[in-house]
């Protein structure tokens, strides 16, 4: 796995959102997160089962977003928490130490709360406004990810940071060079005239590390 990227679907409803995973695990995506919004808990069932076996078919890393309890139920090897969901410690505690759990941060208290919890990976963000999400965190800015990246040298806080928000191909250079581990994205993947280029300079700016409770 080369664990640089985690495309976040997008659309409306279960099969907008998994036409959107297909088009990125064609592209090269390795690393998904099935992200549902404003669909019932049934069709988010539907959904993940149908998202786990198109990443099982093509040995993609499947993350489902905001439902650990589906999680557990479904054996999807890795789950993402916002700062409104089930707290990352106790997700940890319902999923065991195999499933791979990231956390949403916005600040660097959200970082070490979250690496305390056991969290393996931060997504950390926004970068810049973004219409994908709704109820958008304070937009953090390059300064932002410099900072925060500075704060966890001195604490000596070490977790895999994955930058998210509005993302671009020209943010990949000055992102990689603060620090961050790799890129969260959705709208630049989706609207890329050739998303298989996307991935390539992804590539080229991150390295791979391996991310595993
Ligand atoms: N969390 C913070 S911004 C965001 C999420 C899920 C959306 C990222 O999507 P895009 O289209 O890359 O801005
Ligand atoms: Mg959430």
């Amino acid at each position: 796995m080369k664990t640089n990227l985690i495309f976040i679907s997008q659309g409306n409803g279960v099969e907008e959102n998994l036409n959107s995973i297909r088009k990125a695990i064609k592209a090269g995506a390795d690393w998904v997160q099935l992200r549902l919004k404003a669909v019932s808990e049934a069709e988010i069932m539907t959904g993940a089962k149908a998202a786990m076996d198109l990443c099982k078919e093509n040995n993609v890393l499947l993350t489902l977003n905001d439902h650990p309890s589906i999680v557990k139920e479904l054996g999807i090897p890795s789950v993402h928490l916002g700062l409104t969901d089930m707290p990352v410690s106790e997700a940890r505690a319902l999923l065991g130490p195999e499933v791979v759990i990231g956390g949403t941060a916005n600040t660097f208290e959200d970082i070490k709360m979250h690496v305390a919890a056991g969290a393996d990976y931060v997504g950390v963000g926004p970068m810049r406004f973004t219409t994908t999400k709704k109820n958008l965190s304070p937009v953090l800015g390059f300064e932002g990810y410099q900072s925060i990246i500075e704060q966890m040298k001195s604490e000596g806080l070490d977790i895999p940071v994955f930058a998210i928000g509005g993302l671009t191909a020209d943010d990949f250079l000055s992102l990689s060079q603060v620090g961050v581990h790799g890129v969260s994205l959705s709208s630049a993947l989706l609207n890329a005239a050739q998303p298989e280029l996307l991935i390539e300079k992804i590539d080229q700016h991150f390295s791979s590390h391996t991310i595993s409770s």
